[in-house]
């Protein structure tokens, strides 16, 4: 009778063989759709932002451009990429691994909490009124923000404990019952790395917020500014470390359902998963570099050396993807240097999010990345635009161009729904992320080479030297991103509630150790194994090409920083 039941609740998709549990289904679509709404939210507030920052419509006063901006970013870095990344772990607990969610209520207790603590941290923002100073982001004490908006923050992220004690059960669960072959499939692999550093980056910041709360209610007296600080950035940088390995789960997955594409060596890849969670919090440190309140030593070994390791694994990563797209692509015959590149399925959606994520990540976050968190370097681009544009191409260009594919992943897979154009889902990808990138290139220009400021209202009566129409192709660019993105929600929406229907698979059992659609190949089942040489010329071309535009940057701003000041 039990086993009756079950079995009913399993369907096999068609396209991808994944089996899909009903049970994952609501709360992973609801995470999902709530995302996708903070995403509309964000934008809006984006578009209020940029057009204030382009100095000749400035359009919002001081105080509304604060309250935008504090939305805006939790909108986004919070909110809308949270929400999206707990839809992400539960289909790599569940559909990938042939199983279903373990305790769906606490799925939902989940989120009930992240939905209110969210709600509650935004409303406040909205109507502290004039006597309280906007936390923006960081948040930082001694801003005299109100004690709801951190109790929103906690809330919050209780809720996104809960969901990671969701995901580790149903993963646990899942490896007792033998639902899946081999070893924990990558993509789970990666997920779960993901998920390890957010319990690690949620404990930073429940310290940071249950302090600062109770130190705005008056029951600490005073708080250190700098400690304060350096808890706070466990969550702040944690944070954007689960975005960048579920980022980079998310593209090993976008590139399987593509091309069918497989690790060349999965022990490789699991290997530059397991050094972010060794190295990667130590890259906190590179939000001090301009602090007084640590030692110069500690600052150049946390930020540089040690932070090494963790990029040695986007290095490898970096490297294993497109190798992986290689190997798929050639074995279905496309030869020569890039002909495979030319035969890639670059008008399917998932793809083109992969095209677009992959390269801006690395060539305008990536390079970035590393070159402002140098110590010396940091000192031209601190508290600039350039600091706005890094991460803009880190979370935007990156991460949320990699969730858009995998939303319209799941809405085909979980939702049922077929995409109202995949030909629109693909031009839209392309223009979000050309927007983007003109508007990250055209922030990162107006930083460093006019010092213009970050996080300011009106720098017009700044004594800064005028860049001749960067800001306007900012302004523009910025639109263009915006037009984009009102595409992705207009098809996601359009496509959960008016797309047509998809069949079901047939219901299945779940048998112990049923392959999942190919999503893990189980050890050493890459075919032809390691016996034959992997043909990778295009893609160790790729990264050669990488590594000089690296270098060169690299030098470039060693080059300026030394001709700032002249040595007697
Ligand atoms: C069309 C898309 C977007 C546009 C045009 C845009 C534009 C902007 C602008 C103009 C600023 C203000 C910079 C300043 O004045 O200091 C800003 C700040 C910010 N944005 Fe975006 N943004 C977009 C999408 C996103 C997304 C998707 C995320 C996160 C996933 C994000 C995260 C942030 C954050 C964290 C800040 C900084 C807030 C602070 O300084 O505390 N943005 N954005
Ligand atoms: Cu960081």
């Amino acid at each position: 009778m039990r086993a009756a039941i079950t079995r009913a609740r399993f369907w096999t998709c068609g396209v991808t063989g994944l089996k899909v549990h009903e049970s994952a289904v609501p709360p992973l679509l609801a995470n999902a759709v709530t995302a996708v709404v903070f995403l509309l939210v964000g934008g809006f507030l984006a578009l209020l932002v940029a057009l204030t920052r382009w100095e000749a419509v400035h359009l919002l006063s001081p105080k509304w451009y604060y309250i935008v901006l504090t939305l805006h970013a939790w909108s986004m870095l919070i909110f809308w990429i949270v929400f999206m990344e707990v839809a992400i772990l539960y289909f790599a607990c569940t559909a990938v691994l042939n199983a279903r969610l373990v305790t769906p209520l606490a799925a939902w207790l989940a989120y009930v909490l992240m939905l209110g603590g969210s709600l509650l941290a935004a409303l406040t923002v909205l109507l502290q009124g004039d006597t309280r100073d906007q936390p923006l982001l960081t948040s930082y004490v001694p801003l005299n923000v109100h004690p709801l908006f951190f109790l929103g923050a906690i809330v919050f992220a209780v809720g996104a404990f809960v969901a990671l004690g969701v995901f580790f059960a149903s993963v646990w669960r899942a490896s007792r019952e033998r639902t899946y072959r081999g070893s924990l499939p990558l993509v789970t692999f990666g997920a779960a790395i993901a998920a390890i550093i957010a319990v690690e980056s949620l404990l930073g910041g429940a310290i940071a917020y249950i302090w600062a709360f109770l130190w705005s209610i008056g029951l600490v007296k005073s708080i250190d500014a700098e400690m304060y600080r350096t808890v706070w950035w466990l969550l702040g940088h944690g944070t954007q470390q689960i975005n960048l390995a579920a980022m980079v789960t998310g593209w090993y997955l976008l590139a399987h359902l593509t091309t069918g594409a497989q690790s060349a060596s999965e022990k490789v890849s699991r290997t530059g998963f397991v050094l972010y969670v060794l190295f990667i919090n130590l890259g906190a440190a590179h939000h001090h570099l301009s602090d007084p309140g640590v030692t110069s030593a500690w600052r150049i070994w946390n930020a540089g050396y040690a932070m090494y390791g963790a990029a040695m694994a986007s290095m490898i990563h970096a490297f294993a993807i497109p190798a992986s797209v290689e190997l798929a692509l050639r074995r279905q015959g496309h030869g020569g240097l890039f002909g495979w590149l030319r035969h890639a399925p670059w008008s399917n959606p998932a793809f083109a999010a992969l095209a677009v994520s992959f390269p801006l990540f690395g060539i305008l976050g990536g390079i970035t990345g590393i070159t402002f968190g140098t110590e010396q370097l940091n000192m031209m681009v601190h508290n600039t635009l350039a600091i706005t544009g890094h991460f803009h191409a880190t979370v935007v260009t990156g991460t949320s161009v990699a969730f858009m594919g995998i939303a319209y992943a799941v809405i085909r897979l979980i939702g049922l729904r077929e995409l109202l154009s995949h030909k629109l889902a693909t031009i839209q990808l392309y223009i979000f992320g050309a927007g983007m990138a003109v508007f990250v290139v055209a922030m990162m220009w107006l930083g460093y080479f006019f010092g213009v400021p970050r996080r300011h209202p009106d720098v017009s009566s700044l004594p800064l030297i005028r860049s001749p129409g960067l800001e306007a192709i900012m302004g523009i660019a910025g639109v263009v991103a915006v037009i984009g993105g009102v595409i992705f929600l207009a098809l996601a929406v359009g496509s959960l509630l008016l797309g047509q229907r998809r069949e079901k698979g047939p219901a299945v059992a779940p048998v112990a150790g049923a392959s999942n659609g190919g999503v893990s190949p189980g050890r050493g089942q890459i075919q032809g194994g390691h016996a034959i040489a992997h043909d990778l010329r295009g893609t160790l071309t790729i990264c050669l090409v990488f590594m000089a535009v690296f270098l060169v940057i690299y030098a470039t701003h060693w080059i300026n920083l030394s001709s700032l000041w002249s040595i007697r």
